[in-house]
């Protein structure tokens, strides 16, 4: 096994040495300056200028390191560091696309943290002279946040099967802008299906506050919420906004309000089991003296037991009906994307608690409540998800933070888990 740096015995919080500290922190700020808003946050959503620069520089980034950067055909960016010829890859990474107004660690502390880990492992096994069993991949999932173009998780969705490549090249933007057409100019379309994956890691901040409440560092992910997404089209008929008298109204935006106060009153019937929201509404025409002829909504559920969850969705075609009737219009929901509970395989959870205990950091399993592409890469290979814990659990907010010292201390537990998974820590299984 390849010699770890002793953990100081004074650390401030995390294990690893003033150097890669200071290194890890330096990259973190210049990563924070794409798509920076003035309040701290980032916008940087797929494909859009400030995520063409970001992958620029994480390529720069990983070319100094040595690392071959290369692109799959849904534009998964990937810095490759072939050990073994022929042989598959530890996948480590996260995404670098951000929410609108979002902040600065959700998916990128992951990306930067791979490509930290990775570098040091190379190091240390240029100087041992060790081969490991598996080479090394960092990744930087295309368009895992699916607020520009939806679903979310949409490269990681194709790189694993679970997405035809051509549905997800079509998607379109809001402005009607397909993601191929979104790619093309950038040079990130590739034309491979990217490295066989052997197994894979991803770090992430929790994004809720479980961690920061029981003052754990390291969250060890055993399994995700389920989660229902539906694009709701609710349509009705435009009419004047004060001539008409109501009886005659067909009213798409009171069927669409309905529909979202009724998305928080099934929460509210399964307290801390199921959380709803609509976070995006379109309305048309939207003009202040017009009733509006079509809404179109996202309605995003999640739920930590899939029994609640298909009740849930009954409940929720019962009440369909009753808006149609009592707001007069038609309303259309279609699937837009779902995943279930399936368990991380637990062998990596045991190996990730391994690593954090010999480093000597609390921690704790958790669920993931959010969303992430290690939630596909599991459905193929071994995959261990970890998280460091948020400040106020606040994220898709530009007031999202994490301590240095919880950053620091997941690329040191990051670290020790992807060096156990390069000399075959987890057996070898290949996509
Ligand atoms: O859908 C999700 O939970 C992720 O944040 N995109
Ligand atoms: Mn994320
Ligand atoms: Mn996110």
């Amino acid at each position: 096994m390849t010699t770890q740096d002793a953990r100081p015995s004074n650390a401030p919080g995390h294990g690893l040495d003033a150097g890669r500290a200071e290194a890890f922190l330096a990259d973190f700020a210049t990563m924070s300056a794409f798509g920076a808003t003035g309040n701290g946050g980032v916008d940087r959503q797929a494909a859009t200028p400030a995520d063409i620069e970001q992958r620029r520089w994480l390529q720069s980034l990983l070319e100094q390191h040595g690392l071959r950067v290369e692109y799959d055909r849904i534009g998964n960016q990937f810095g490759l560091l072939e050990l073994v010829p022929g042989a598959p890859y530890v996948v480590v990474g996260s995404h670098m696309d951000s929410q609108p107004t979002a902040g600065r660690y959700d998916g990128a502390y992951g990306v930067l943290a791979a490509t930290h880990a990775i570098v040091r492992i190379a190091e240390e096994l240029r100087e041992t002279g060790e081969l490991p069993q598996h080479n090394l991949a960092v990744v930087n999932w295309f368009n895992e946040e699916g607020s520009r173009f939806v679903p979310s998780m949409m490269g990681s969705s194709v790189y694993t099967g679970l997405m035809p490549l051509e549905a997800a090249l079509a998607v379109t933007d809001h402005d009607g802008v397909s993601v191929q057409q979104a790619l093309e100019p950038t040079g990130f379309l590739g034309d491979g299906d990217g490295p066989v994956a052997a197994c894979c890691a991803e770090i992430h901040i929790e994004q809720g506050r479980l961690l920061e409440d029981s003052g754990t560092t390291i969250g060890l992910v055993t399994a995700s919420w389920a989660a229902s997404k539906y694009v709701v089209t609710v349509e009705g008929e435009q009419s004047h906004s004060g001539a008409t008298v109501m009886p005659d109204r067909r009213d798409a935006l009171l069927g669409a309000s309905m529909l979202v106060v009724f998305a928080r009153e099934l929460a509210d019937r399964f307290p801390g089991v199921l959380h709803t929201a609509v976070g995006q509404l379109d309305v048309y025409p939207n003009s202040p003296v017009v009733v509006a002829s079509r809404v179109r909504l996202l309605l995003d559920l999640r739920c930590a037991d899939e029994a609640v969850l298909a009740e849930a969705n009954e409940l929720l075609a019962a009440e369909i009906a009753r808006i149609e009737e009592r707001a007069s219009v038609r309303l259309e929901l279609e699937r837009s994307h779902e995943w279930g509970i399936n368990p991380y395989q637990p062998e990596g959870v045991a190996l990730a608690r391994s690593i954090a205990e010999q480093l000597g950091y609390p921690h704790d399993e958790i669920l993931t409540v959010a969303g992430h592409d290690s939630i596909n890469m599991k459905e193929i290979v071994p995959t261990v998800m970890l998280f460091v814990p948020s400040i106020q659990g606040i994220s898709h907010n530009e007031g999202e933070e994490t301590r240095d010292d919880d950053a620091l201390a997941g690329l040191d537990v990051l670290t020790g888990v992807v060096r156990q998974l390069a000399m075959g820590g987890l057996g070898a299984s290949t996509r």
